[in-house]
């Protein structure tokens, strides 16, 4: 689109419910950013899906668009419904870590399996950020989180490797110090048919940043650029090296069918088979 980029264009003029400097901001804006840039103008022919957390309160109600809020963990079974009954619509789900990788992980695993044409957006602030900065499957291993006191002591789920090997046809890992190369990712899952999944690492500062040792929101942006490996280098390094780091980059790129071609397929061949 030529038309110089205006958030408020996507934008219901409400007030997002976010703390000052929470990465939220630039998750929406990167996502709204790629889709002013291929040229969609409005977001008419999108539906948006969320659960519960400070994450899933980026679209909804805030995007000038239609969006569905779920119980917590359950975006993706609905978000799955509506691609299947609309298929021209483009369903895209925002969620924090916590909704998606949490208590919604198997959703996450069958839809990526099942290659279900939706955007996933995971907000991964490590915490479960709106309950009070609870550990949570992503958390850094050694991290003080307020029920870890004396540190977290489970290793963090991959939950972008994982959709990648479960099936999906896209996977992306940036952070929000990454925001050119995010709104890049969004503009490849808008227009990659199948599952696709971009995790953004992001700063709250309100429930993590200050627990976990960080002064302020500059500190944790400066973080996450200097911990940050491009997956090719790091498919280079032993594992040891790697261990606190944030591997990112583009973790799959596939064109397999989607599951809505894999059912009209098998209804033909059904069909001529049982005629
Ligand atoms: C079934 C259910 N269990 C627990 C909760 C409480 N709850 C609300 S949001 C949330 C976690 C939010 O963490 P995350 O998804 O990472 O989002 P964030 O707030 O960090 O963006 C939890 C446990 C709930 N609403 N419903
Ligand atoms: S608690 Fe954290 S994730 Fe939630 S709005 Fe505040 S800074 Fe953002
Ligand atoms: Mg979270």
């Amino acid at each position: 689109m030529t038309e110089k980029f205006s958030v408020q264009r996507y934008l219901r003029g409400l007030k997002f419910p976010f703390c000052p400097g929470c990465g939220n901001y630039t998750v929406a804006n990167s996502f709204l950013r790629g889709v002013h840039e291929l040229g969609y103008g409005d977001l008419a022919g999108f539906v948006f899906c969320s659960g519960i957390g400070c994450a899933a309160w980026i679209p909804s109600p805030y995007f000038l668009a239609d969006s569905i809020h779920t119980p917590h963990g359950r975006s993706i079974p609905v978000a799955t419904g509506v691609k299947l009954f609309r298929p021209e619509l483009k369903v895209v789900v925002f969620g924090g870590d916590g909704d998606l990788a949490g208590i919604g992980l198997s959703h996450l695993i069958h839809a990526a399996r099942r290659n279900v044409d939706i955007k996933v957006i995971m907000v991964n602030n490590m915490v479960y950020g709106m309950t009070g900065g609870q550990v949570a499957p992503t958390t850094p291993f050694r991290t003080v989180t307020s029920t870890t006191p004396y540190k977290s002591f489970e290793r963090p789920i991959d939950a972008v490797r994982l959709v990648a090997s479960a099936g999906a046809n896209y996977a992306a890992r940036w952070t929000t110090a990454h925001q050119e190369q995010l709104k890049e990712s969004v503009k490849k899952a808008l227009e990659t048919p199948g599952f696709c999944f971009i995790e953004t690492v992001s700063q709250c500062p309100t429930a993590f940043g200050r627990r976990a040792g960080f002064k302020n929101v500059a500190e944790m942006l400066r973080w996450f650029k200097q911990n940050s490996i491009p997956r090719e280098e790091a498919e280079k390094m032993p594992p040891e090296m790697l261990e606190g780091k944030i591997v990112v980059g583009e973790f799959a790129y596939g064109k397999a069918p989607t599951l809505s071609e894999n059912i009209r397929q098998m209804v033909v061949e059904a069909r001529k088979a049982y005629a």
